[in-house]
């Protein structure tokens, strides 16, 4: 049976890669370059499976010697869907494989994580580590990428550690003449779960250093992004890409707002918004119980931390967001105590729906917080879960099935939108309490 299940992936893998052949875009393999990705993460990994499905040949390189010996298994540690059918056919047929050291390599391509430090301060010690760990290889004529989402300027930045490090190239952005090193900033927009379909089909920001950079970089990119590669300076793709998410964020904030609204004047937020985006004009998003992910909620730091005297409402609109879970809790206790002998259904700990990821997810602190206080009368329903996560060690809290949850709870806390849940027929939540931050039950969308 299993191999039937290789055949089979192998054939969805043959259709998937014809289907991206990039037809028209073939060039035959000794022109296309070497390609280096340095960090192995969401994006790191299927951007370098994607990029050796176009015939380059890719080295991965990570810190972590479990990502990097897993990889050259042909197999993956991060979900994404067909990522793992895509990486074990490019590590056997030799395009990709992953290392802890760099070799030299045409382009090297930086995707590491970028998080949020103490008072929402950016922390950009991983892009320089990485261009630390590339510059005594770099040799005249290579192209340096960076992609992960940064604070304006910090392409820059790292043109100065490559220039502090190797006197001996001329670093684009550092020397006026023409450069050895080019240098490019070129962030992702895809989305979780459709990620190597995204990687191909978006356009994509082209931010150079110098106009030379952004040609070198777009006709690297069009070797498999079939989306429009639009040129630009590296300052602009940066602000670009940050603008995009705190647009988002702002949105949703709006969102939460109305909702709180709502609740306060007695109507139902899922009415107003659907009424109002019959406006052909209007398109107000949906409220929920917080934002979640590594993107949306910290993106928008980035853009307070370069100008914080210009950023109140990116400001305000964080702090909306990320008050809305303790208003959430507030709710649940209050309907809570006035059932004390009810159990509690909690649906969903990923951070959005029909998705594994719980990084920073709004519904696994709720649901942690109540497990806290509430203990075994909490009962915990996430179908990407097969145990519950180590933020419930010690609560009593339970993992459960939906329809377990139904047949024993009283109270049902709608968390996540999963398609799961709303497949369940309506009136298996007829006699609940329901408090529902997604709207799935409302009657009148
Ligand atoms: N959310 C709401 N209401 C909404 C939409 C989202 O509460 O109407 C919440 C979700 O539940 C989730 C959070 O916001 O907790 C973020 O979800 P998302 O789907 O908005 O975003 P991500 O983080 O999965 O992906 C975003 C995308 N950016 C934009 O849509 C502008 C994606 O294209 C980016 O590539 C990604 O961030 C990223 O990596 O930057």
């Amino acid at each position: 049976m299993a191999s039937k299940l290789a055949l089979a992936q192998d054939t969805l893998y043959d259709l998937n890669a014809r289907a991206a052949g990039l037809a028209g875009k073939k060039r035959r393999a000794a022109e296309l370059p070497t390609v280096t990705m340095v960090g192995l993460g969401y994006i790191g990994l299927p951007t370098a499976a994607v990029i050796a499905r176009a015939g380059c040949t890719v080295l991965g390189l990570d810190v972590k010697q479990d990502v990097i010996d897993t990889i050259n298994e042909g197999r993956i540690h991060i979900e994404e869907a067909d990522l793992d059918i895509l990486v074990r056919q490019m590590v056997a047929c030799g395009r990709l494989s992953a290392a802890t050291q760099p070799r030299e390599s045409d382009i090297f391509v930086i995707a590491v994580p970028t998080p949020v430090r103490a008072g929402n301060a950016p922390d950009i010690s991983y892009i320089l580590q990485a261009a630390e760990r590339v510059a005594p290889i770099l040799a005249k004529g290579n192209l340096v990428i960076l992609e992960s989402t940064s604070p304006i300027g910090t392409t820059a930045r790292i043109g100065e550690v490559l220039a502090k490090i190797r006197p001996d190239l001329k670093i684009a952005g550092q020397h006026a003449a023409d450069c050895d090193i080019h240098l490019a900033y070129c962030p992702e927009r895809v989305l979780p779960g459709q990620i190597i379909a995204e990687l191909v089909s978006n356009d994509r920001s082209i931010g150079g250093m110098t106009s030379a950079c952004a040609t070198k970089a777009r006709q690297f990119y069009e070797i498999f992004v079939e989306g429009e590669c639009v040129e630009t300076d590296a300052a602009t793709a940066e602000m670009v890409k940050l603008v995009e998410n705190a647009s988002r964020d702002v949105s949703i904030a709006f969102a939460n707002e109305l909702s709180l609204i709502a609740d306060h004047v007695g109507t139902d937020i899922w009415e107003v918004i659907a009424l109002a985006n019959r406006h052909p004009r209007v398109n107000i998003l949906q409220p929920g119980p917080g934002v979640g992910g590594h993107c949306i909620a910290v993106d928008p730091w980035f853009l307070v931390h370069s100008a914080p005297e210009q950023t109140p409402l990116i400001a305000t609109a964080r702090k909306v967001n990320d008050g809305k879970p303790h208003y959430v809790i507030a709710r649940a206790e209050a309907l809570i105590a006035a059932q004390p002998q009810a159990k509690i259904a909690c649906l969903g700990l990923s951070f959005k729906a029909n998705i594994d990821d719980f990084r920073e997810s709004p519904a696994l602190y709720i649901a942690q917080q109540l497990a806290k206080k509430f203990g075994d009368r909490i009962k915990i329903v996430e179908p990407y879960c097969e145990s519950l996560p180590p933020q419930f060690a010690g609560t009593g809290a339970q993992l459960v099935d939906l329809e377990q949850a139904f047949a024993t709870c009283d109270i049902v806390i709608i968390l996540v939108d999963h398609a799961a849940f709303k497949i369940a027929a309506p009136d298996q939540y007829a006699g609940k309490i329901l408090l529902d931050t997604r709207g799935i039950y409302t009657k009148k969308r």
